[in-house]
């Protein structure tokens, strides 16, 4: 059975304009700085984030990860968001690989405001952690691709200047922000000092992430890119999918958030479901089906029957997310499926 995958837009495989532009990649050694694909995409990537210098990584957990440990020192603490990557999916990379301590808020759907932000700075005493970094992330996964607003995000700045504190963006989906609000990547990227993005999601890339920061900063980040193991060598062929996806995939993504609305209004419509399909910003769609009674366990087995994967993603909640290769009869098939399990 052909399977209509929403489990996530880390699942897209290479077209074949994209494994050709990568078969045809010019390669060096990217260690020694020589790699001209990952040179080119780097610049790409800066220019694009407006930041003086951006690096390859190989995934958005070490980009989370080594921007946490460029930004910090063991025992510091970061102010982050209670359901953001770092906290729910990193592996408490953090608390491991920079020794630092969390300080975790809940936001609405994931969004922080300025007042508690400031609320979580802690007062210079002898007894308490230094707050060194405020994380954000937009969109936001976990909160259901909510998208941060940039007036929201520049308060937060003001709070970061007035006690001193960096600021890194989790922008694994930040193209899908920008699309979905028409704002460009630069100026969502501007108040921070530190940005992640992801070539391996809804971009289609098969692998990658970027930071982006000050030639200084990067320059710090690639040293711990190399003790987090992740130089890599002649890594052109993986760089040249992800300018093929800079180039090709970014409006396209319009065609995601599409899908993800015409999915959340059929579902909306459900006994079984409880979703507002307002709340569907960009590709992600967080159905919750606790109404039904049924076990996400249970609801994602009897969907899967039907060649539909989606993820259980907590207590009475499946996630979906849309993404390049499932296209408008894809979305047909998911809602005739759900209408099975639910009605
Ligand atoms: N998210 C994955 C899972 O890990 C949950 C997904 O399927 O959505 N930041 C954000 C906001 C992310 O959503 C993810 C991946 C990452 C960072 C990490 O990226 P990778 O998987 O490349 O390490």
């Amino acid at each position: 059975m052909e399977f209509v995958d929403l489990r996530s837009d880390t699942v897209t495989k290479p077209t074949a304009a994209m494994r050709k532009a990568m078969a045809e990649a010019e390669v060096g050694d990217d260690v020694f700085e020589e790699d001209p694909t990952v040179n080119l995409l780097q610049e790409r990537v800066a220019e694009l984030l407006g930041k003086e210098a951006s690096l390859f990584v190989p995934s958005g957990t070490m980009a989370n990860q080594i921007s946490i440990r460029t930004h910090t020192v063991p025992g510091d603490e970061v102010i982050i968001e209670a359901d953001s990557h770092p906290v729910l999916s990193e592996v408490a990379a953090a608390a491991a690989l920079s020794g630092v301590q969390f300080r975790t808020i809940h936001g609405r759907r994931g969004i922080l405001t300025a007042e508690q932000v400031a609320e979580a700075v802690r007062i210079p005493d002898i007894h308490r952690p230094v707050s060194r970094l405020v994380c954000l992330e937009n969109t936001h996964n976990f909160g259901g691709g909510t998208i941060y607003p940039l007036e929201e995000i520049w308060r937060i700045r003001e709070v970061a200047d007035r006690f001193g504190l960096a600021m890194h963006l989790d922008g694994a989906r930040l193209l899908n922000a920008c699309v979905a609000t028409g704002i460009p990547p630069s100026e969502y990227a501007r108040p921070f000092d530190s940005v992640s993005l992801c070539l391996s999601k809804g971009l289609g890339a098969p692998v990658g992430s970027m930071i982006a920061g000050s030639k200084e900063f990067i320059a710090r980040a690639r040293k711990n890119r190399k003790m987090f193991g992740g130089g890599m060598r002649q890594v052109g062929i993986l760089a040249a999918a992800g300018l093929y996806a800079l180039e090709h995939h970014v409006e396209r993504l319009a065609e995601d958030h599409f899908h993800a609305r015409l999915l959340a209004e059929a579902l909306a419509e459900l006994p079984g479901i409880r979703l507002d399909p307002r709340e569907v910003e960009t590709n992600i769609v967080i159905i919750d089906i606790s109404p039904s009674g049924m076990d996400p366990r249970e609801a994602q087995k009897r969907l899967r029957e039907l060649g539909v994967l989606v993820l259980p993603f907590g207590k009475g909640r499946l996630r979906a997310v849309t993404h390049l290769d499932v296209d408008r009869e894809g979305i047909q098939r998911a809602i005739h499926a759900f209408r099975r399990v639910f009605c």
